[in-house]
């Protein structure tokens, strides 16, 4: 397995949509695998293909604590077939937007079909933080971040953080 390269915004790879999975090959299996190893490592409870610079509707979510076994959910293809009424805010983080946080309100609850790591059609009714953390990851399949929520203001002003973070970067 790989740890892979996260891809930091601005990066126009995260402003892209990702395509749909045609088949489920060694490769796709290969590049879940180390999806959830970078995950882990992050550490993430969520990560995106496109974070990775692989634009395909591919993503790895595990919410089991540090002292719980780990409960990895692999997700391709992802259709949210319903959000509810009800809201929810929470705060968010991204492993793209390193060092920033901010309360998003998004759907309470959401309902998503998808393939599992087999390509058996699977579906799921998720509830608070899977809830928030699918539609964060949906998010990135569609080239949305979190900080697009937020006021010109405050997005405006993380940005120019991240692009100071990575100039200071470039001269190490
Ligand atoms: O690790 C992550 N934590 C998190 C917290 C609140 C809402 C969403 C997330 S997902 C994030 C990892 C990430 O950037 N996934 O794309
Ligand atoms: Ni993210």
């Amino acid at each position: 397995m790989t740890i892979l390269n996260i891809l930091k915004e601005p990066d126009p790879i995260l402003r892209k949509k990702s395509s749909e999975v045609e088949t489920i090959n060694q490769e796709t299996k290969k590049l879940m695998d180390s999806m959830l190893e970078t995950m882990y490592q992050a550490p993430g409870i969520g990560l995106a293909a496109p974070q990775v610079g692989v634009l395909k509707k591919i993503i790895v979510i595990d919410l089991a604590k540090e002292d719980e076994p780990k409960k990895p959910l692999f997700i391709i293809n992802p259709k949210i077939l319903w959000k509810s009424e009800e809201l929810n805010t929470r705060e968010e983080g991204c492993l793209s937007i390193p060092g920033h946080y901010a309360e998003v309100t998004r759907p309470k609850k959401c309902k998503l079909q998808f393939l599992d790591y087999n390509g058996k059609q699977k579906e799921i009714e998720a509830d608070d933080l899977l809830s928030t953390c699918i539609q964060h990851e949906v998010d990135h399949c569609d080239g949305i971040l979190f900080i697009d929520y937020l006021s010109k203001l405050k997005k405006d002003m993380i940005i120019k953080k991240l692009v100071k973070a990575k100039k200071e970067e470039e001269t190490n």
